[in-house]
């Protein structure tokens, strides 16, 4: 049998959150792991549109996130969610929500001038020009996770084996 948990992926925007986590998805599904992920298309379009980009709406949007993944690892799925989840602190009270080894933080780690660089919504160029405000890494901070459970670089590694990267851990822990 398998062992659901949560498959936490913050990130700058353009970092490859989604990306990574619908192929480690991709991978779940191929090993016969059920599992969905939560983004901002089928949560912020959703159950969060009232929600902004303040940081009291950043924190609400993570905690209900948050209590959401919590009833799929109850459930027995497996939950990917990608998102910014800019704050530590958000981050460590979904964290308690489920037992101790079930939440994994995973840390996509890409440097900001490559997230910039990439821009697939052209958002950070109208962050700079003023056009967007409180936007994070320009005008909203990011706190980086001090002991993720997994790293993973975008900028370094492709997606495949960023993917591997994930799966690899949830085998070494007896996950999958
Ligand atoms: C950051 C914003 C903003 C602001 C709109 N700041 O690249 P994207 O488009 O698809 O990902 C970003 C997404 C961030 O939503 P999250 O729910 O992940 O954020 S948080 O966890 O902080 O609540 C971006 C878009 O929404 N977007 N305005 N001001 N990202």
């Amino acid at each position: 049998g398998h062992h659901s948990c949560i498959l936490w992926f913050t990130g700058l925007s353009g970092s490859g959150k989604s990306t990574v986590a619908n192929a480690v998805s991709k991978k779940l599904f191929d090993l016969g792991v059920q599992n969905y992920v939560l983004d901002g298309d089928n949560i912020r379009h959703g159950l969060n549109k009232d929600l902004g980009f303040s940081a009291e709406d950043r924190t609400e949007n993570i905690r209900r996130i948050g209590e959401v993944a919590k009833l799929f690892v109850d459930s027995g799925q497996f939950v990917l969610t990608a998102f910014i989840s800019p704050f530590a602190q958000d981050r460590e009270l979904v964290r308690h929500l489920v037992e101790k080894d079930e939440f994994i933080e995973i840390y996509v780690k890409c440097p900001l001038e490559e997230c910039e660089r990439r821009d697939p919504k052209g958002l950070y160029k109208k962050a700079r020009n003023g056009e967007i405000r409180n936007f994070t890494g320009i005008d909203s901070p990011y706190e980086a996770p001090l002991s993720p459970e997994l790293t993973i670089e975008t900028h370094r590694h492709t997606i495949d084996e960023c993917a591997n990267q994930v799966i690899a851990y949830l085998r070494d822990r007896n996950f999958i």
